[in-house]
Formats: C-alpha cells, structure tokens, sequence
C-alpha cells in the first residue's frame, strides 16, 4: 500500500428505508428485518389438500403468488433475511391436539391419505412449499403445528439469533396464520409490516377486514402496505445489487 492510496473505510451504514404504509409510513433498517412467508404450501394453494378438505375455494389464494415472487427475488436480491414457514405435523400425529383432528366435519382429516400426500404431515409433497416460491439454499424453513409462527417452534430464537426487530409478513391465510403470527409477534416486540396483496384469504370480506384490523387504532399490530411500495422502499438495495451482478 502507499502513500497514494485511499484509506481503506468501513462499508458505508445503510440507511433506514421507508415504506408509504397505513396508518402512516412503515421505516426499517434492511439489516434487521426479515421477509415472512408463512404456508405458501400446496396443502393450502392447490387442490387436493387441507385448505380443500376444510370446504374452500383454493383459487382465492393464486393471486398473491406472483406479487410475492417479484417481493421474494427484490428481498433475496437486497440481502434481506427470508423465512419461510410450513404448518404442518409429525408423521405419528403426536404434535397434533385432537381439538385441531376433529374440528370442523373434513372431508379428509389431517393424516389422511390424500392426492398429494398425507394431509398437512411433514415431509408429504402436498404439504411442502409451492415451486414458485421454493427456499433457496441459506433461508431458514420454520415448522409449525399451530398457526401463528411463534407457538412451539424456533422461530423467537431464530429472529433473536439473527438480530431481526422488523417484519415483512406475507402469506397464507390473512385471518388465520398471518394474523396469529402478527399478534404473536406484536407481542413480542417486533414490528410488523404486512403486504396486502402478498396475503390471502378464501373469503374476500375477510381479506378487507383483516387488513383493516392491523391497521387500525394507530396501527394496533402493524403497517399495511401494497408490495409496490415496499418495493420501491428497496429499489436502492435490489437494485444495486441486480446492477453489480
Ligand atoms: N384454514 C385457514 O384459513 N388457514 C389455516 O388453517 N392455516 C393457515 O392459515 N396457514
């Protein structure tokens, strides 16, 4: 090294990012932050599965795949954390309250054999993430036997470990398993902001309400927001990096 050279500075701090969300704006700092995808999974979004079995429309959910693959590849792209989660339960249903077996009159029950496997058991391919939005090596996969992300999983550790206090939740379904996994973590101290048309409901009055129940009351759990502003919140780093690649 000589005299003529810069002096060598440490990478310069990313600034906190900010998200036009309701109720009012939504700032992270991408290092902190996770993307959520909670049971993006073919028991939930395809035919044939738990979702089905319980008496819903399937199709209702499709629509929030592709917004969420351009917010997975814009995150993946940032360097941003990304976890997904499964619901699901051991092949012995020992993780499986009987409260949750025999509630609601199924056509098929959780472990019945069915067209894509098992109904909602780990390791069935029914039960699995869909191809769109498959892990890539690095991102954590929680498995859950409840709906929220936190209740008997290491998901609190994970987030801890990590260093993460902010949340990007998006998933499946926006009354169930998000909003148990925002209350969840609203408690915990995480803030929480949720894409609206990155989660779904089968039922589109509960879609609307669901959203509006975050929101409310000066963002009770959270932020809402459309994934195209958060994507434009992350351009500078998604698409720095997509430049230098
Ligand atoms: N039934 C329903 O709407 N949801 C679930 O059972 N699990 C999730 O939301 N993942």
């Amino acid at each position: 090294m000589s005299e003529f050279d810069p002096i060598p500075t440490d990478p310069a701090p990313i600034e906190p990012l900010t998200v036009g969300a309701r109720p009012y704006d939504f700032t992270f700092d991408p290092a902190s932050t996770a993307l959520v995808l909670i049971d993006m999974q073919r028991d939930f979004l395809e035919p044939g599965g738990f979702g089905e079995s319980l008496g819903n429309d399937v199709t209702q959910l499709r629509g929030t795949i592709e917004p969420l693959r351009a917010v997975l590849a814009a995150a993946r792209a940032a360097g941003l954390t990304v976890i997904h989660t499964r619901e699901g339960h051991l092949p012995d249903l020992s993780d499986l309250p009987p409260a949750k077996l025999h509630r609601g009159n199924a056509t098929l029950k959780i472990g019945d054999p069915g067209p894509k496997g098992r109904i909602l058991i780990r390791g069935e391919y029914g039960q699995d993430i869909i191809d769109e939005l498959a892990p890539v090596e690095g991102e954590t996969v929680i498995d859950k036997p409840g709906k929220g992300a936190f209740y008997a999983t290491a998901f609190g550790d994970v987030l801890a470990e990590k260093g993460i206090t902010s949340l990007i939740v998006t998933g499946v379904t926006t009354e169930v398993c998000v909003h148990t996994t925002v209350r969840e973590a609203n408690d915990r101290g995480y803030e929480c902001l949720v894409l609206s048309d990155c989660v779904g409901s089968y039922f589109p009055d509960f879609q609307r309400v669901a959203l509006e129940m975050v929101a409310a009351q000066g963002g009770i759990f959270g932020w809402v927001a459309p994934s195209t502003e958060f994507l434009t919140a992350l351009a500078p780093l998604s698409t720095a990096a997509a430049t230098a690649s």
